[in-house]
């Protein structure tokens, strides 16, 4: 399909991913979108970006800036256009009202909602090529596509652990295994999901935070739903429940993990950052749940304490649960008498769930 993009059409969608990855835009429940019109001859009519849920697609964008001059040329668009009538209009209707000729696009629309806007436009007459720079375009939408075309949301679990696999001390304290350098490095990644999730048990024990914050301890940015699952009750002075910061928090009254990712699926969320305890990393680990796993390495020994995951129904070594590395990075200290710590990326095979 992607064999017939000219290059003009080749450079505008470069160009496109380019726009749609501009920085600033709000993470939220819509993709990054870029678009790139061209007049007949190939030169650029107008550019156009998505900046975030509500307001103007990406076409409509490029088209409102293009104006008259749309007619007769071509709309290079990183995602295949719309068909619905969402929280705006139809993006294939604005194509064909603005007698665009010829559309080209990256990857296909994955959603139920919108997809089939090639369609719509080849009805009216209009030449589609799809497929054109489509992994790139999938790959900045990483985990938007992953939600809509497993529906449910990409899962990374995160842990702290020491070299000898404690998460915890024996009387339960845990609060400082990982050092300060890797406990920014999680608020940067919990920074680019929008649900933390926690069992019950570690709300009672631990009463985090779940939020976002700077070096300086102090909430900052959008910050995600803040979520806890689990039948026990809690007392709504926890911490996750304070209604003066950002972002909400719901309890989930199931043990289940997929209908804990069912319903967080039903409040358009994409992406669960995991963050314990071991009763909860279990379950979703055995359900074939677990889409990435995070993992810091604390230079010290406690010996005896609590692991960073519960019981696996695995009593041999070669049923170890083996997920690959996909990153090594090691966290210099940020100050004196602090220890390097070393994160691990893990991706979990598809033969494991
Ligand atoms: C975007 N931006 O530039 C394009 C999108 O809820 P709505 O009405 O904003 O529609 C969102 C859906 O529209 C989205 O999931 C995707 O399938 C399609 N195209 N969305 O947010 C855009 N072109
Ligand atoms: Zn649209």
């Amino acid at each position: 399909m992607a064999g017939g993009a000219s290059a003009a059409e080749a450079t505008a969608m470069s160009r496109a991913l380019e726009l749609a990855a501009t920085d600033g835009v709000p993470r939220g429940p819509n993709p990054r979108v870029g678009c790139v019109l061209l007049d007949p001859e190939g030169a650029v009519v107008a550019e156009g970006y998505h900046r975030g849920a509500g307001t103007p697609h990406a076409e409509v964008d490029a088209l409102t800036r293009a104006g008259s001059r749309a007619g007769g040329g071509t709309a290079v668009v990183t995602l295949e256009p719309c068909n619905h009538t969402g929280r705006t209009g139809p993006c294939a209707e604005a194509l064909i009202s603005a007698g665009v000729h010829r559309v080209v696009f990256a990857q296909s629309d994955p959603t139920e909602a919108a997809a089939g806007g090639a369609e719509t436009l080849r009805a009216a007459g209009i030449e589609v090529v799809g497929g054109v720079l489509a992994d790139r375009a999938q790959q900045l939408n990483a985990v938007w596509t992953f939600a809509h075309r497993e529906g449910r949301p990409f899962v990374t679990w995160k842990f702290a652990s020491t070299i000898d696999g404690r998460s915890a001390a024996a009387d339960g304290t845990s609060r400082w295994v990982s050092s300060r350098a890797a406990r920014l490095d999680t608020h940067r990644l919990r920074a680019q999901c929008d649900t933390m999730l926690v069992g019950a048990n570690t709300v009672a024990v631990d009463d985090p935070a779940l939020t976002v914050r700077d070096e300086h301890d102090v909430p900052v940015g959008r910050q995600p739903l803040r979520a806890v699952m689990g039948l026990r009750d809690l007392p709504a002075t926890a911490r996750i429940f304070d209604t003066g910061v950002p972002g909400g928090a719901v309890h989930l009254r199931t043990r289940d993990p997929r209908e804990a990712l069912a319903v967080l699926r039903g409040r358009e969320r994409q992406h669960v950052f995991l963050e314990g305890g071991p009763t909860l990393a279990a379950a979703f680990l055995t359900a074939g749940l677990v889409d990435e796993i995070v993992v810091y390495v604390a230079p010290f020994l406690l010996g005896s304490g609590r692991s960073a995951v519960a019981d696996l129904g695995i009593t041999t070594i070669s049923e170890a649960f083996r997920p690959e590395v996909t990153d090594v990075t090691v966290l210099a200290p940020t100050g004196p008498g602090e220890q390097p710590n070393v994160r691990f990326t893990l991706t979990p095979s598809r033969e494991d769930h």
